[in-house]
């Protein structure tokens, strides 16, 4: 139990993200997103990414819990909840359904003021991704997604269309969800849900995740400098998975080899805040005769396009070991390079779970960026038993976010961090992003829907709905 008292008009909240709640996929105008060409997976494997939408495979996104159709009755829940905020992304593919039209499509746009005005009626602030693992699958075969400079543009006039629109209804913008995912560029699923393309035969992956990011960063500070001329009140972060990598050891070597994969994991938002390249990775990319396509106008844009609060995901962190024949780099591979940590149990998907860690990293960041930080997510995913009178007892969940908000509040009260807001993972049940599955369950509303795509969609509030409720209601004092 802790006491602490957290300041007035901190963001309590829920997220979530378009692809994985709304469903309705093909509905007023909204074209496929890399999302919709998925198939769901199991607990210990990889969702198949086919070409197009093919007949006779299941795509969980495509009805996900049809929060399209359901949003009021969910915000209300929220609302009840006590949210002050709520964090979801735009689905890049309702507004520009190809991704490379010249005007946006007014249907797309219209679900959006929807559903921002039900969030206002209750006093719930938005919290907007504008690229969260939702690029228009049309982008990824006629350009390769981020591999083209282009898609710089395409990006840039959809974040134009949504500031314009939304200019007095969301302050709080983020613009790529967890852009450094692709360091682990051996994962298929990171490069085409960051970056909208896969690695072709021959190719070296590594090199081009770095030419894709660069584009990334470049399309984030272009968007940001759009933000402030349409309304100077946005506040815009980036926003990045914070999943720290420690030594497994204090061998030196491993202490150097934790550093560099701090390094190759954080050099996106060192980019986005500090609006330039670190100096280890310029070397890096010497070194390693990546030559890439960085113009000096991008270096002034990315100077010009400085992030003003950083978003950040946390889960669990990692542990890592130098091996016997690292490179004068000590190159870091994330599907090599990790050990377990013997110190932290795991979840059922093998997820280290580590409540300090959150501390650990709200102090890292704020070390290092000296800005306002924004937990937008954190939870665990865990199979949930919905019982005859449709009750979840989560104790798992309660535990794990209890944990994890005890140490979110130490950092602030104890070591000074400034956290605007906790937006947990997640407000609802979803599509689980990396599995597909629905039964990797993280919501605080339960969602009548199983893994085939069977079931009512009906809503339940679990034990954790009333204990957040609780937590938000004393503004965190009791957990
Ligand atoms: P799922 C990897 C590591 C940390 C967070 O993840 C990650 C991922 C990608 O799987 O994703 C974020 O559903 C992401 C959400 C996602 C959530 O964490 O794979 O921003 O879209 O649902 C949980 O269990």
């Amino acid at each position: 139990m802790t006491s602490r008292t957290l300041p007035a008009g901190f963001l309590w909240g829920g997220a979530v993200a378009a692809h994985q709640v709304e469903g309705a996929y093909n509905v007023d105008g909204k074209g496929l997103s890399v999302a919709d060409v998925m198939t769901a997976a199991g607990t210990h494997d990889e969702r198949k990414i086919t070409q197009g939408v093919q007949p006779g495979e299941f795509y969980p996104n495509h009805e996900a819990v049809d929060f399209y159709h359901r949003y009021p009755e969910d915000v209300k829940l929220f609302a009840e909840m006590g949210f002050k905020s709520f964090r979801t992304s735009i689905a890049w593919s309702r507004i520009f359904p190809q991704g490379d039209e010249l005007e946006p499509n007014e249907a797309g746009l219209a679900f959006y003021d929807r559903l921002f005005d039900e969030c206002h009626k209750y006093g719930i602030e938005p919290v907007v991704t504008l690229s969260h693992f939702e690029m228009p699958y049309h982008l990824v075969t006629a350009y390769g997604g981020f591999r083209s400079r282009k898609t710089i543009t395409f990006f840039t006039r959809f974040a134009r269309a949504v500031f314009t629109r939304y200019r007095d209804k969301v302050k709080y913008w983020l613009t790529f969800n967890e852009i450094n995912n692709q360091t682990n560029y051996d994962r298929e699923f990171t490069l085409f849900t960051n970056s909208g393309f896969q690695v072709k035969p021959g190719e070296n992956a590594e090199a081009v995740m770095y030419q894709a990011a660069h584009y990334e960063v470049v399309a984030s500070a272009l968007a940001v400098q759009i933000a402030h001329s349409i309304n100077p009140d946005f506040q815009v972060g980036a926003m990045v998975a914070f999943t720290p990598v420690y030594p497994a050891t204090d061998n030196p070597r491993d202490v150097f080899k934790a550093q560099r994969a701090m390094q190759s994991r954080f050099w996106f938002s060192d980019v986005q805040v500090e609006g330039q390249y670190p100096s280890w990775l310029t070397h890096y990319f010497q070194a390693k005769k990546y030559d890439l396509d960085i113009t000096p106008a991008d270096l002034a844009n990315l100077k010009k396009g400085t992030v003003e609060y950083l978003g950040f995901s946390y889960y669990m962190s990692f542990a890592t070991q130098a091996n016997d024949h690292e490179d004068d780099q000590f190159s870091y591979n994330e599907s090599q390079d990790l050990v377990t940590n013997q110190f932290v149990p795991q979840s059922d998907w093998g997820w280290q779970v580590d409540p300090e860690g959150l501390r650990y990293a709200l102090n890292w960041m704020n070390d290092r960026y000296h800005l306002p930080l924004f937990v937008v997510e954190n939870g665990i995913g865990a199979i949930d038993h919905l019982t005859a009178d449709h009750e979840v007892h989560d104790q798992y969940r309660i535990d794990y976010l209890r944990e994890h908000i005890e140490q979110m509040e130490l950092a602030m009260t104890e070591d000074g961090v400034e956290v605007m807001g906790y937006t947990p993972w997640s407000a609802i049940d979803i599509v689980s992003a990396s599995t597909g599955q629905l039964s990797k369950r993280y919501g605080f509303i339960y969602v009548d829907r199983n893994d085939d795509g069977s079931g009512s969609l009906a809503r339940y509030r679990k034990d954790s709905f009333y204990w957040y409720q609780h937590v938000i209601a004393t503004n965190g004092a009791e957990l």
